[in-house]
């Protein structure tokens, strides 16, 4: 019988990919569902009042209230001590399950983790998202790394990735992160900013860290500001060792690829979500798990065996750096599915805690320096954020039975039967289990040297790959990355802060600081302080993340309609959207009823808005569209909102349709001089350079997605 069966016999689940939602049912009541008549205190007497601290009053009079009310001051006192601290950097998230697994048993070649090879095993995952910067209550869209946290309940115990969105990291040794963090957090005088890097300390911070310049340009670039979560890739950063049965190492790199392609917003977009919708990330992944359209990773490794560590002009142990998929492929070996939301917050997503230290048989670590920081940090901090018996907490607890001699600490739920916890011991039990029956086993690796605070020779290289990345981007791509550094530097009112970071800029491309120095006021460089090398890779660039068809999947598609606009027409368009796996949301002049033509106003049966005008903001979707009705467009061209709405959206470049008279409204609200977006007199669809889709009249179920060919991106 599997661990997990053993363990689980209670709920006769199995080793399932729902076995941890399973576990945690143990744990889980349903008020709906219980015999319990009413509310009760915590040791579980009825309570018959939770309004009326108890008095010593008489009559009408209101006397004191008495400290004798336990219920009262139990109320109040767990109140007192709901929060634990945030965590101390990535407080903001939001988590959901899910499971992953192989494809097929390829990766045996490296490593014997069951859970990389074991195509027949579908394993629980739990992933945590988060921002870097801010605390647990600020924005979603914010410009920053993204957390991208795995934890895998595996039959052989826990197996954490914890991941960003971004392949790389802004130092190469784990002793500077005290610093970094201070740096990027608020300063410590104010307390500002909040979820931004553009202040002084920061920019000042990575100035003098010349190491940090390939990570700014990659948070510079859209990665900084993703669409959506399910939309963002993952990466291990750190470089890892695989096992094999025949005791061979291999180092790799972790990858996770999304599914729907790789996608950000515009700043602006991003900027304005910060207030519209602080909460957006986190809905959105609410939004499709709900839905059904589960967000999907390929699950990728850069694999090289020991022999060719040395064989490049970086350091493979060198977080700075990515392994260019010319010379390290990456083979994507198997997939992640999130398919379930929390049943509550804080007891998933704010109480699971990750280690980088957890790996499982056949994963190992090598010697990133980063890395080997980390293995100590992530444990030490869940002591002060979670107790030291954290990871009893449900959502941390492994599925496969856990015995050892560890007893007591704070809040310990175990209760270990027996006379013993020490090994060895006269009953022999509780025994280490050797190698060969599942004992974790380190690669016998050979260690040597002198001891000293330093890093190798290559580690010293700081330039060449945050040129590759910014040469990889398309022209696009470039502008957006330095309109960013542009806004970063301009919010920095040290002049030593931004002329420095201009000097530093050069190191990467002369073109680049200049452009940005002119911005900024920084130091304009007559001569490149180091040549650009020209050179490119591939997959660095979002664009090369497109989904291999052109898909709506997921994507919000807004219809603004005032009264009078096309129904049959409406209809059709949300149907075919949906057939195309896209929402649709009405939005008309009030939530609820909104006429078409031919129907009375508060009449006819009309059709439901799901918002109305001004509770909304084209930010909140991915495109639009506009009706035909003269009546409905008319009122469209006179409301100051919608107007501001389509331009908004037309400047995000966000792809727009319209129809009949929607076009007219469309071109004379975006005021478009010399475009042509007259409609076709039929049903022919044309699209514009802008993105504009327009046509006469629609009266056929398009194939789905018809109307939205043209990736947000472009
Ligand atoms: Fe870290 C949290 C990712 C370097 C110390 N880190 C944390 C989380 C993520 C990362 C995703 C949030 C986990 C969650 O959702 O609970 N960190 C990274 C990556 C790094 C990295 C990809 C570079 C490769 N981190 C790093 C270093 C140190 C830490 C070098 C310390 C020396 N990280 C922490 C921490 C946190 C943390 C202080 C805060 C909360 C937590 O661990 O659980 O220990």
């Amino acid at each position: 019988m599997s661990r997990i069966v053993e363990a689980l016999k209670e709920t006769a689940t199995g080793i399932t990919n729902t076995a941890k939602i399973a576990d945690l049912q143990r744990n889980t009541i349903d008020p709906a569902n219980t015999p319990a008549k009413g509310q009760a205190t915590d040791f579980g007497v009825y309570i018959s009042d939770t309004d009326n601290w108890l008095k010593a009053t008489e009559g009408t009079t209101t006397g004191p209230s008495l400290l004798e009310d336990h219920i009262a001051r139990e109320k109040v006192s767990r109140f007192d001590h709901e929060r634990i601290p945030e965590r101390v950097i990535h407080a903001r998230g939001t988590g959901a399950h899910g499971y992953f697994k192989v494809y097929d048993d390829r990766a045996a070649k490296y490593t014997h983790a069951k859970v990389l090879t074991d195509a027949s095993r579908e394993t629980p995952v739990f992933v945590r998202f988060s921002t870097v910067q801010g605390p647990r209550g600020s924005a979603d869209t914010v410009r920053d790394v993204r957390g991208f946290a795995v934890k895998f309940y595996t039959e052989e115990g826990n197996w954490d990735i914890v991941g960003n969105d971004i392949p790389i990291f802004f130092i190469q040794d784990a002793m500077k992160f005290p610093d970094l963090v201070h740096a990027v957090k608020p300063e410590p005088h104010n307390d500002v900013p909040t979820g931004q890097s553009a202040h002084n300390n920061f920019w000042d911070y990575v100035g003098l860290q010349p190491e940090a310049s390939h990570m700014i340009m990659w948070v510079m670039s859209d990665r900084g500001i993703p669409r959506s979560l399910r939309m963002m890739q993952g990466f291990g950063v750190n470089t890892w060792t695989l096992h094999n049965d025949k005791n061979e190492r291999f180092f790799v790199k972790f990858i996770w690829t999304p599914e729907l392609g790789v996608h950000s917003f515009v700043w602006d977009e991003a900027l304005k979500l910060c207030g519209q919708d602080p909460d957006f990330h986190r809905k959105d992944l609410q939004e499709a798990i709900e839905n059904g359209a589960y967000p999907k990773w390929k699950f990728g490794i850069q694999v090289l065996p020991e022999s060719r560590e040395h064989e490049f002009d970086f350091d493979i142990l060198d977080a700075t750096k990515v392994w260019p998929v010319e010379q390290v492929p990456i083979e994507y070996i198997g997939e992640m599915v999130l398919n379930r939301m929390v049943d509550e917050y804080f007891p998933e997503v704010e109480q699971v805690a990750f280690c980088t230290s957890h790996v499982v048989p056949g994963i190992g670590f090598s010697d990133d320096p980063l890395l080997q920081g980390r293995n100590f940090s992530y444990f030490d901090t869940q002591i002060s954020r979670l107790g030291i018996n954290w990871q009893e907490l449900p959502i941390n607890r492994p599925l496969c039975p856990v015995l050892n001699n560890h007893r007591d600490g704070k809040s310990r739920h175990k209760i270990t039967k027996g006379t013993i916890n020490y090994w060895p011991n006269r009953k022999g039990v509780l025994a280490p289990v050797p190698h060969h029956q599942g004992g974790y086993a380190e690669y016998a690796q050979k260690v040597e040297g002198m001891k000293q605070r330093v890093r190798g020779a290559k580690f010293q290289e700081h330039y060449s790959q945050a040129q590759l990345f910014y040469n990889s981007l398309a022209p696009h791509e470039k502008a957006h990355l330095k309109n960013a550094i542009g806004f970063e530097l301009d919010h920095c009112d040290d002049p030593d802060v931004y002329k420095h970071y201009t000097k530093i800029l050069n190191n990467v491309d002369f073109d680049l600081a200049k452009e940005i120095a002119h911005k900024v006021g920084g130091i304009v460089p007559d001569a490149p302080a180091r040549p650009n090398h020209g050179k490119t890779s591939a997959l660095l660039s979002q664009t090369d993340f497109m989904p291999d068809e052109p898909t709506i999947k997921t994507r919000r598609i807004a219809i603004l309609a005032a009264d009078g606009f096309n129904g049959p027409e409406v209809l059709a368009i949300r149907a075919a959207l949906k057939a195309g796996g896209a929402t649709t949301w009405l939005i008309g002049p009030r939530r609820g009823k909104v006429y078409p033509a031919g129907q009375k106003v508060g009449e006819g049966e009309g059709m439901t808005a799901d918002h109305h005008f001004e509770a909304q903001r084209s930010t909140m979707f991915d495109a639009l569209i506009i009706p035909s009705g003269t009546e409905h467009a008319a009122s469209l061209a006179k409301d100051g909102r919608i107007v501001h709405w389509v331009r908004e959206a037309f400047g995000h470049c966000k792809a727009i349709g319209a129809i009949g008279e929607g076009v007219t409204f469309i071109r004379d609200a975006c005021a478009l001089p010399g475009v042509e977006l007259q409609p076709a007199p039929n049903s022919e669809v044309v699209l514009s350079s802008y993105g504009v889709v327009t046509t006469g009249k629609y009266d056929a179920p398009a194939a789905p997605g018809e109307l939205f060919k043209i990736a947000k991106s472009e």
